[in-house]
């Protein structure tokens, strides 16, 4: 029996035990048309084509500190009601944009997981995301690795490699498309493996994000120290993460964990045992609707 981590729990069962087996849900018509355009009026207001080659452009990032806050709590104001109507409790991390740029920039976000922002020995951070076009092929599809929060759950700081590159491609047969609409969204652990394709629209590919944590759940900034290839946790207030300001945190804030950085090796056979084992909860997910897929997945 899995650790039941402390996350924010969702008002519906049956998402409850989706979110439970596959690391994400999605959630149909979560915002209004009405909402979407203001969303929408919003982004255009604050976003600047970047000028050079960017897989996304982030407000919590790419925008200077006061027009970043400003965004982040008229997002927050729109999205509060909406996210009520499905959280039973939660505390909301800051909002933002995130916008694959239009075509000449285009690129593809290849498959990771999120950087840790709490103790995930106990904890688990979760992940809002909501785009505010519909999510069409040629604008670049989210996708996500069902139940890969269970496997990749070594704790990443912020700042390095995702280590598992070199599985790239093994991890890439596993990927589910997801098929949103303006106003759906996903709600996904940081742990759940996922990536995008690259937007060949011709358009800029907005979305809405948030970071949305358990009320009891403290948030902490993992720095790597490069020098003694450790990681060093820090308690931080939400802000903190729009603040920019991602330096040696030493001194500022209190240290709650430390420990060297050793991501566990591991190998396409331990993805795919972990499926095997698995299999009759992921099975609906892969090969009865894609013939291709259940090529890929050997052991079916
Ligand atoms: O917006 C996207 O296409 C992907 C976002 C993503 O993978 C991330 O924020 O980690």
């Amino acid at each position: 029996m899995d650790k039941k981590l402390i996350r924010i729990r969702f008002k519906d069962a049956v998402k409850e035990q989706q979110f439970e087996q596959d690391g994400y849900i999605v959630l149909k018509d979560f915002a209004d048309a009405e909402t979407v355009a203001k969303m929408l009026s919003i982004f255009h207001a604050h976003y600047e084509p970047p000028a050079e080659k960017m897989v996304c452009w982030n407000s919590a990032v790419n925008v200077d500190d006061t027009e970043k806050k400003h965004i982040s709590s008229e997002l927050l104001a729109l999205l509060t009601p909406c996210l009520q109507r499905h959280i039973i409790a939660y505390r909301e991390h800051f909002a933002y944009f995130l916008t694959k740029p239009a075509e000449k920039t285009a690129t593809n976000l290849a498959i990771h997981r999120d950087a840790s922002a709490v103790d995930e020995s106990e904890h688990e951070y979760l992940i809002f995301w909501m785009p505010l076009v519909d999510i069409t092929s040629d604008r670049g599809y989210l996708y996500f690795m069902p139940g890969s929060n269970k496997l990749f759950d070594y704790q990443l700081p912020i700042g390095v490699d995702w280590p598992y590159k070199y599985l790239n491609d093994d991890l890439q047969k596993y990927a589910v498309n997801l098929n949103l609409k303006a106003g759906d969204a996903a709600i996904f652990s940081g742990k759940t493996l996922h990536g995008s394709f690259a937007n060949q629209s011709g358009e800029a590919r907005p979305v809405v994000c948030c970071g949305l944590v358990n009320p009891a759940t403290e948030l902490l900034y993992y720095y790597y120290d490069r020098d003694r290839n450790n990681v060093d946790a820090y308690g931080v207030m939400p802000e903190f993460f729009l603040q920019g300001d991602f330096s040696d945190p030493a001194d500022k804030y209190p240290l709650k964990m430390s420990f060297p950085y050793q991501p566990p090796r591991l190998t396409p056979r331990d993805v795919s045992d972990f499926y095997k084992k698995n299999w009759s909860l992921y099975k609906d997910k892969y090969g009865f609707l894609d013939r291709i897929k259940k090529k890929y997945l050997s052991f079916v």
